[in-house]
């Protein structure tokens, strides 16, 4: 008979990674808008929060669907509660334009660099994995306009309640060594990142972000090609997606084919007239209000959520209850989650889970007495740079960088 040796993680990834390389993992579907089927309904809680629950979406489990073309898919919440990392296949979706591949042969497939570089290069999906030190980082994920649906008043977008963000660890190669590699030309200034997505009409400016050359070249920007030990799902950015750490993902750019350095600012659509936020604290401003500078969206901002409770639950009262959640720092580490029973006037410190690293989820917990009725749990994250989380709701009209303290109640019985 036969032994099977069981694989262990360095080999089990070894397999995966060529298998990236030979393509044979690329995805091929008729399309991303095949009906999607119903399986459920969610409300969210918010006005307008009714949406269907599908699991028709490739390489995808069940999620909340906002919109099917481009795709659209919220993460259910509970999916927060049973671990650290979020599993690809409930990872949330989120395409601007409706032209997405379908089919990718991962043998075929060409990153370019050019523009100010002193050599263009066209790698394929092998050169990243061999010529390239592979570096791995976790990472949160998080939509500009995560939890958009709870903006007062409302603003226009995608209504996302809570679970517009994720934490995986990333694969990949540096950006700064590709850019090496190719040579940034002195008095470079930006570089620009480009997916495989385009518009229905040919008028539909692409989708292009690109972040300051210095940035780039950081050591810490990853062009990823695996996800959770996994290669990305395809609606996640098969084959390859930029991951820009402590930055709202705007910036993330799936698909990713395309680097050009740039000797100018750009001034594409998607830099200079989407995702603006008012340059104040907090990013916000009065409903209304004019005159407001406003600048490119960038960094992330701490925030905390309780992920083993949901609101009006019923809880036994007088009785110790464990209290988990999950918390990040933003552009840093996170240095504590409070939890306040008392409406803010005082807070207890929450116990922290491992730490994977400051851009990662972390884990928290807490013990609480639950009295009889009910009890608002509040809670907030501090991050190591002393940034803490606002009593206040920010209000912008894109929609983004929700960050207030989340309350939630629960009912002792
Ligand atoms: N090519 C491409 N990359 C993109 C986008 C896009 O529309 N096209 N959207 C960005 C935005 S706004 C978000 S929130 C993230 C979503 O990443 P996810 O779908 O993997 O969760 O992708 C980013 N990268
Ligand atoms: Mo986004």
């Amino acid at each position: 008979m036969i032994q099977h040796r069981p694989e262990t993680m360095g080999e089990r990834r070894r397999l995966i990674l060529r298998g990236i390389a030979a393509g044979g993992l690329a995805g091929t579907f008729t399309s991303w808008s095949r009906p999607t089927w119903a399986e459920g309904h969610i409300d969210l809680p918010f006005e307008g929060g009714q949406r269907d629950l599908t699991d028709a979406f490739p390489q995808k489990g069940e999620m909340i669907l906002l919109r099917t073309r481009p795709p659209l898919l919220e993460t259910c919440f509970p999916v927060f509660d049973r671990g650290v990392f979020t599993p690809n296949d409930q990872f949330y979706v989120r395409w601007h334009l409706a032209n997405i591949p379908t089919q990718i042969d991962g043998a075929a497939f060409r990153l370019n660099v050019h523009g100010a570089v002193n050599r263009n290069l066209s790698l394929s999906l092998t050169d990243l994995l061999t010529k390239f030190p592979r570096v791995e980082l976790a990472a949160v994920n998080q939509c500009s306009g995560n939890s958009r649906g709870f903006f007062a008043p409302r603003v226009a977008g995608a209504q996302w309640a809570n679970g517009g963000m994720g934490n995986a660890l990333w694969t990949g190669v540096r950006l700064r060594d590709i850019l090496d590699r190719a040579g940034v030309k002195a008095g470079s200034v930006a570089v620009r990142l480009r997916g495989l997505d385009t518009g229905v009409i040919p008028a539909t400016p692409d989708f292009m972000k690109s972040l300051h050359v210095d940035h780039a070249r950081d050591g810490e920007v990853i062009v990823a090609y695996a996800m959770n030990g996994q290669p990305l799902p395809m609606v996640n950015g098969f084959p390859t997606r930029l991951i820009v750490p402590g930055w709202y993902s705007t910036y993330w750019v799936k698909m990713l084919s395309d680097i050009e350095v740039l000797a100018q600012p750009d001034d594409n659509f998607w830099m200079t007239k989407a995702y603006l936020v008012p340059d104040t604290p907090h990013a916000s401003m009065e409903p209304g209000q004019t005159g407001v500078p406003m600048v490119p969206i960038s960094r992330l901002v701490p925030r905390s959520f309780i992920t083993s409770l949901s609101d009006d639950q019923h809880i036994p009262a007088e009785r110790p209850l464990t209290v988990r959640g999950i918390a990040f720092g933003g552009d840093a580490g996170v240095r504590d989650v409070r939890v306040s029973t008392d409406g803010g006037s005082t807070w207890s410190p929450a116990r922290l889970g491992h730490d994977h690293g400051k851009y990662s989820f972390r884990q928290w917990e807490i013990r609480l007495n639950p009295k009889r009725g009910p009890t608002v749990l509040q809670v907030k994250a501090t991050n190591t740079s002393g940034v803490v989380q606002p009593a206040m709701a920010n209000w912008n009209p894109g929609g983004f960088m929700r960050n207030v303290i989340e309350s939630m109640t629960v009912v002792g019985a």
